[in-house]
């Protein structure tokens, strides 16, 4: 009571202030009362706590320049912490905003209810509508208590306005043990009501409570694979759970993709012969369709969607060039028909007259695919400057090489991920994105061939790369459009789609916030976004206007249109279902985004 009083007086002078909803703090008796806190999925009413100890205080209504938050907006208690964010707090006359505190004694709670609707999504202006999906933990608890969660997938699963989701989680764990059985893991359907509450729907959608894709997931990709209208889903599956790498055959699954039926339900096809999968494409031909899975203990593996069931057809679309897919690859749609006929894949070489893994160069292929003719239109290699002596994280002793993009030097880096992006302008060139991870020297330093540097003294960072892609698949390396990029970050997953409506494509990457690493705290598990400003270029946005994720550790988000009004909402969900990560919030965006004129 002592040090709250005093941080109040000592910070703030006096200043009367009409409250309304608002906490209100008594110093006589050291009671807060609490109109709404949100735990959990819940939100309890009316309640009263003692204060332990204020940690810290946004500002007040006598620091003119500090934005109030709006009056109904709810505190936020954090149990791992023991921590209360109070958005409104009236004490000594004045109203205190942004206020952490450490929770004394609970003396009241007058009630609680569900939050399936989180009512303080009109606590922002930039928000229609927030609601939950519960963490579903009874749908996946038979499995494990806290899984990853990999996939919050938008789907249309009624015939309602509303978005519906699937869910994949997976169980990690036999952190380097030599492990045989599959990993356990759980689909789960969010299917929208017609009071616009969402209810888990398992039997209805897959026929069946407990729903597997028998494994972990890296990716997948969306697409329409047997013409019915619906989107159907490939995965590239493995059992990578943390399980020792050593016998890569342990990590291998089955490729599933999980398809649409006609009585409007979904199910599971595994396909073709185990591997590590790791990427996975759908491929649109005249009369059918492929899905393709790229992996890292066997060959490319396809599968042709025709007269209603899949065929192999892996032969078509094994080549000399695709030795570096398991990573990534992508099919490259015409532009007018929509029809595949050109690939982008990840590839890599041994730098000449070097020894040693760590001077493989890495690069990119266009090919030409006519049956199962495969020709190499262009290639683009990262050059690289010099090789030095590299001290890995676990004190290895190895080589590293270095590079020179966009004038700034990296140890090592590779393309682990592409997408392909119409023209940020009109009369412009298609674009190929492609992702590259690398490690920069935290020092600044500039970097000299055969010096000794050590891992430890790096940041990894992730960045885009951009090639102009013309009619003909010519990949010329072109200066970032991006301005301001947030190198900084790790993410696996990016859209390079119009997420604002103006008909120009955006970049929007869903980086972790990563507390463990530092990454992101602040953004509280928003994505990074890129804005196409019609001049050619990709803006990062400021989002602070956006709400972050409550609860969690490590997190993560994706963006979709979920009520239909044709503006982008934003999803934000834990990387695990862990410390209250498993809830899904699902945030109504009231207007498209934009940048500031
Ligand atoms: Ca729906
Ligand atoms: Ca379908
Ligand atoms: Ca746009
Ligand atoms: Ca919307």
């Amino acid at each position: 009571m002592n040090k709250f009083i005093s941080f109040f007086i000592f910070v703030f002078s006096v200043i009367t202030f009409d409250a309304n909803a608002t906490d209100n703090y008594n110093p006589d008796s050291n009671h807060l009362s609490i109109p709404a806190v949100v735990l959990g999925d819940k939100v309890y009413r009316d309640v009263v706590i003692t204060i332990d100890e204020v940690l810290s205080i946004g500002g007040s209504n006598a620091i003119p320049n500090y934005t109030a938050k709006p009056s109904d907006s709810f505190d936020y208690y954090d149990s791992d912490r023991n921590q209360l964010t109070i958005p409104n707090v009236s004490a000594y006359g004045n109203i205190y905003y942004d206020v952490v505190v450490r929770v004394g004694v609970v003396l009241a709670v007058g009630s609680s209810s569900k939050a399936t609707l989180l009512e303080s999504a009109s606590a922002n202006p930039s928000l229609l509508k927030s609601f939950v999906l519960s963490d579903p933990s009874s749908s996946y608890k038979d499995q494990c208590l806290n899984p990853t969660i990999q996939f919050v997938i938008p789907v249309k699963l009624n015939d309602d306005k509303l978005q519906d989701f699937i869910v994949h989680y997976w169980c990690p764990g036999n952190l380097g043990k030599e492990v045989t059985t599959a990993t356990p893991d759980a689909l789960v359907a969010f299917v929208s009501q017609a009071d616009g509450t969402y209810k888990i729907d398992n039997e209805r959608v897959f026929g069946s409570t407990l729903y597997r894709l028998g494994g972990a997931s890296r990716k997948y990709v969306r697409g329409d694979i047997n013409g019915d209208g619906r989107d159907d889903f490939a995965f590239a599956m493995n059992w990578e759970d943390g399980r020792s790498g050593a016998i890569a055959i342990s990590n291998a699954t089955e490729p599933s993709v999980l398809m649409s039926m006609s009585d409007g339900s979904y199910r599971v096809t595994r396909l073709g012969k185990p591997n590590w999968n790791h990427s996975v494409e759908i491929v649109k031909n005249s009369n059918s369709v492929d899905v393709v899975f790229g992996g890292f203990v066997r060959d490319l593996q396809a599968f042709r969607f025709i007269n209603g069931s899949f065929s192999d057809i892996s032969t078509e679309y094994v080549n000399q060039y695709a030795g570096s897919w398991g990573t990534s690859f992508r099919a490259i749609p015409d532009a007018s028909t929509g029809i595949t006929q050109q690939f982008a894949g990840t590839a890599s070489r041994q730098a000449t007259n070097v020894n040693g893994w760590a001077a493989s160069e890495q690069g990119i292929q266009i090919l030409n695919k006519l049956s199962s003719n495969w020709t190499l239109v262009k290639e683009y290699w990262q050059k690289v400057d010099f090789i030095v002596n590299w001290i890995s994280w676990q004190l290895t002793s190895g080589l590293q090489s270095v590079k020179t993009i966009n004038g700034k030097q990296y140890f090592g880096g590779a393309y682990d991920e592409m997408c392909i992006m119409p023209a940020l302008q009109k009369g412009g060139s298609r674009l190929l994105l492609a992702k590259m991870g690398a490690a920069q020297d935290t020092k600044g330093r500039n970097l000299i061939a055969g010096q000794t540097y050590s891992e430890q003294e790096t940041t990894p960072v992730n960045f885009y790369n951009f090639f102009a892609l013309d009619a003909t698949g010519n990949l010329n390396p072109i200066p970032s459009p991006i301005i301001n990029e947030e190198s900084q970050s790790n993410f696996n997953f990016f859209d390079c789609k119009d997420v604002n409506n103006d008909g120009l494509p955006d970049l929007v990457s869903y980086a972790f916030t990563r507390p463990g690493f530092y990454e992101r705290i602040a953004d509280g598990g928003k994505p990074t976004i890129y804005l196409n400003n019609g001049k050619g270029q990709l803006v990062r946005k400021d989002i602070s206007n956006l709400p972050k994720y409550s609860g969690g550790n490590e997190l993560q988000s994706t963006m979709a249109d979920v009520n239909g009004d044709g503006i982008s909402d934003l999803i934000l969900f834990g990387s695990t279902t862990h410390q209250g990560g498993g809830n899904v919030q699902i945030h109504l965006l009231r207007s498209n985004l934009q940048l500031p004129n």
